[in-house]
């Protein structure tokens, strides 16, 4: 049924989105160097991705958990590396390096305004410290822009998706070292300069908030302790301000915002005790947005930085980097929201009785969505993006064809929910770019058996399959929806 009451702004950015360590493979082509990803296994529901190792001198090698808010432990003298045998889904993904032509063609056939992927940091530069570009990789995705363009498509690029040069991590220390700061910058710039009539919209560092949790991921931090994350946090901040005065010199159209890992928290009862307790929660995902979009460090933060004996090294002007040049825009993922419970500290996530759940337990809410949008713009007063969202689930493939109704039910609330937040709320939207618009591997499990596809990729969890590529339901719905502008969910 067609809703005229669901219009959308008109330059509203329909799109899809990706992320190069698990969408573009090659990962030996093209004088690409390893990324922290490239050494990270497949797992599954119940099985872990595990980083892989080796000894250079005794030439043992072996695998060790990367856990959240854990430190890596490796055994003297090894360093992560890749074992001959095992299979790495990053290493080929779904092979966007030699199917961009028609990726592309797919998306624009959907009618994409927006086309969010990641540049591979160490496609650019191998070994993170050079002073010169790999200019094959440049050239790469010079191609991908191009072909965007011809269709009319706004790339929006991320400059880090959970992935940095290995070499960074191994060498450096990963983010926890200020020298970093300096390797993104010349990045920076050299992806502005060349880029700067090709591309409008920026993201720095992909769910910048997932430090918190898993360093290696967030920051290529192995040793993982409270003093890291907060040190590694304050470089990262300090490269986000310095990459917006960057493209400020380069080009002030391009607009840079941040990407933040999202998930709106409900207190699990209306015991103050929990409401407070939710209130803290939040904040671990806030103290990012503050810092990178707000341009001051919050005073919640500090107080807890005292309490626990941390001390951030910081340069003189660091503080000042941060007020003046803060992100412009809100990128951000949101797939699930989280309960917590003041009586049950030990669960981060209580399983919240008025929802389902996916096959992988993420909770399905749709309105988590609308508070999403209200919680950051009411805190920060800039535009919002939901960079992120979409519905991982296992699909069926019948005489050919796909009949994914459950995606396109997932997708049509969360459409809803972006609605009510422009018209009832006035919230400023810019755009959706709804994850994985094509079945790529699973951050979080390496599987491909996870699809949040609009358009299946003939690929197995070992790697097996023809790389075909195949329009699912949820491919011809999401072109009606653009076509329509929203107004035709149903
Ligand atoms: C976000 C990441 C993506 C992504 C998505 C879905 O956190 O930015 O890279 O993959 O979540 O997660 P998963 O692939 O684990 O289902």
């Amino acid at each position: 049924m067609r809703n005229e009451e669901m219009r959308f702004p008109e330059n509203f950015l329909w799109g899809g989105a990706t992320a190069a360590n698990q969408y573009e493979g090659a990962a030996f082509e093209g004088g690409k160097g390893l990324s922290i990803c490239d050494v990270m296994t497949g797992g599954s529901l119940t099985r872990k991705r595990q980083m892989t190792w080796i000894n250079p001198v005794t030439k043992e090698t072996g695998y060790t958990d990367v856990v959240f808010q854990k430190p890596i432990v490796l055994p003297e003298g090894a360093v992560p590396g890749v074992i001959e045998g095992e299979y790495y889904p990053s290493h080929k993904a779904v092979d966007f390096y030699h199917h961009w032509k028609e990726d592309i063609a797919l998306a624009a056939e959907m009618g994409f305004k927006a086309f969010r992927m990641s540049v591979s940091w160490p496609r650019i530069f191998p070994n993170g410290d050079e002073d010169t570009p790999n200019e094959e990789g440049l050239r790469f995705y010079d191609q991908v822009f191009d072909e965007l363009k011809k269709y009319g498509i706004e790339p929006l690029v991320t400059m880090s998706h959970y992935e940095m040069p290995l070499h960074l991590a191994v060498a450096y220390g990963g983010w926890k070292n200020r020298k970093l700061v300096g390797f993104f910058e010349n990045y920076a710039r050299t992806l502005f300069s060349r880029y700067k009539d090709k591309v409008r919209y920026w993201l720095t560092f992909n769910e910048i908030d997932i430090l918190e949790g898993n360093t290696y991921i967030g920051g290529g931090v192995m040793d993982y302790s409270e003093q890291n994350v907060a040190q590694a946090a304050h470089h990262l901040f300090v490269a986000s301000a310095k990459a917006v005065k960057a493209k400020n010199e380069i080009n002030p159209d391009m607009m840079v915002g941040e990407m933040l890992a999202y998930m709106p928290i409900y207190a699990y009862t209306c015991n103050p005790k929990d409401q407070l307790k939710a209130m803290e929660r939040a904040r671990e995902a806030f103290f990012y947005s503050d810092v990178q979009v707000g341009g001051h460090y919050p005073n919640y933060r500090l107080k807890e930085y005292e309490r626990k004996g941390i001390t951030i090294k910081m340069e003189s002007g660091d503080l000042e980097l941060l007020a003046d040049y803060p992100c412009e825009f809100i990128g951000f993922s949101c797939y699930k929201s989280a309960c917590v419970s003041a009586e049950h500290p030990e669960s981060r996530n209580m399983a919240n009785p008025y929802l389902k759940q996916t096959a992988w337990n993420w909770p399905i809410d749709p309105d988590c969505l609308r508070l999403a949008l209200n919680q950051l713009y009411d805190r920060y007063h800039k535009p919002v993006w939901v960079v992120e969202n979409g519905l991982g689930a296992e699909d069926i493939v019948e005489d050919g064809k796909i009949h994914d109704q459950y995606r396109i039910d997932y997708l049509r609330d969360s459409v809803k929910s972006i609605h009510e937040a422009i018209e009832l709320d006035g919230v400023e939207v810019l755009g959706l770019t709804v994850w994985g618009w094509i079945d790529i591997v699973s951050a979080g499990t390496g599987e491909m058996k996870k699809r949040y596809g609009m358009v299946y990729v003939d690929l197995d969890d070992q790697g097996n399959g023809t790389m075909e590529r195949i329009r699912k339901d949820s491919f011809y719905w999401y072109q009606k929806v653009i076509q329509t502008n929203g107004t035709d969910p149903d």
